[in-house]
């Protein structure tokens, strides 16, 4: 017998259940919290424990067999689904020299960040990206990408995407690309280069809605970096960029934030929480975050998750150290869900 059979009503519970209806008041707690409440637990993959088990894909999994060479890192808390942490996957890529990763497209957006990919090539929509250090590369919903490396060693990349969002709301589309189609591999920049000088953009008379998904998709490290040094330091330490999509000056895209951090050394930025998810990428230095309950020593090429509504500061060790933070933002801000707190 339930908790509830003592109740007056609990005979027409029972009956409302046993015909699927549901009694409001006795569940109203239940389907609408207080607040929100993380499924996962803020957890940091270490590079020196993934690296092993990427090695071994690389010489164990031929890049012919399968759709990427990309092993994703995974929270246990989602019950065995493939999820870093709420909405969001994390993973990274590793390529062979010689390897191509056949294009294909889908409704899933997903970024991909250089750390060890000097070589290696993104090819998104007919535009040739290198993945020089520090590059972030986008591939927008259904854009087509594949990815070469042209280099002489092996290479790997980080990636991150909003497959556990996209699933939930059972709204993946995928296409696949042809391994056959050499043309797809010989194109040049591109039309890319509309989109590399910041602060100018192609002039039009057309009266059109501004674009939810960035028409820029390559990022290069090295802008990145020279902007960061530009960037005068505040009281913590912290000095951060958003990515932005150059037609709105808003996130890369309607379901994904991108924005590169700056630590110095000495000072912990002051703790925040908020209603989105993160996933931070170690780009160089080293330092230590608290995140919840949890306090992680990080260095470069680590990889950690920040919760959504979950406190979480940060501190270098290095002299500066440099984070790549991911997140489903644009989502909570456009269901006006966004809420950030700051410790005072
Ligand atoms: O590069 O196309 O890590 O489609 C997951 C899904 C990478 C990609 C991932 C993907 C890709
Ligand atoms: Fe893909």
């Amino acid at each position: 017998m339930s908790a509830t059979s003592n109740r007056p009503d609990a005979q027409l519970i029972a009956a409302l259940e046993a015909a699927d209806y549901h009694p409001l008041w006795t569940r109203y707690k239940q389907i609408t919290p207080i607040k929100p409440a993380a499924k996962d637990t803020p957890r940091l993959w270490p590079w020196r424990d993934f690296a092993p088990f990427a090695e071994r894909a690389a010489k164990e999994v031929p890049i012919e067999d399968i759709e990427r060479r990309a092993i994703i890192l995974t929270h246990p808390a989602f019950g065995g689904a493939t999820t870093t942490t709420a909405n969001l996957i994390a993973a990274f890529t590793i390529l062979e020299p010689g390897d191509h990763a056949v294009p294909h497209r889908h409704t899933t957006a997903a970024i991909r960040f250089a750390t060890h990919a000097e070589g290696a090539v993104t090819i998104v929509n007919g535009r040739r990206c290198e993945m020089q250090p520090g590059d972030l590369v986008l591939t927008p919903p259904m854009c087509w990408h594949g990815h070469i490396n042209e280099g002489t060693r092996r290479t790997y990349w980080f990636d991150a995407a909003n497959i556990p969002l996209i699933c939930g709301l059972d709204a993946n589309f995928f296409e696949p690309g042809s391994r056959s189609d050499e043309q797809f591999w010989k194109v040049d920049e591109g039309d890319e280069r509309l989109y590399a000088a910041s602060g100018l953009q192609v002039a039009s008379d057309a009266v059109q809605p501004a674009p939810l998904q960035s028409g820029k998709y390559h990022y290069p490290g090295v802008a990145t970096r020279a902007m960061l040094d530009a960037l005068p330091r505040t009281a913590d330490g912290e000095r951060s960029l958003r990515y932005t999509n150059p037609q709105t000056g808003g996130p890369v895209m309607a379901t994904l934030d991108c924005q590169a951090t700056r630590l110095a050394r000495g000072a912990a930025t002051r703790a925040r929480r908020a209603t989105h998810n993160a996933i931070a990428l170690v780009v160089s230095g080293e330092g230590c975050s608290t995140v919840g309950d949890q306090r992680f020593e990080w260095q470069q090429d680590d990889v950690f998750t920040i919760p959504h509504w979950t406190w979480a500061s940060h501190q270098a060790r290095s002299p500066e150290a440099d984070l790549f933070i991911v997140s489903d933002r644009p989502v909570f801000e456009a269901l006006d869900l966004l809420r950030i707190e700051r410790e005072a």
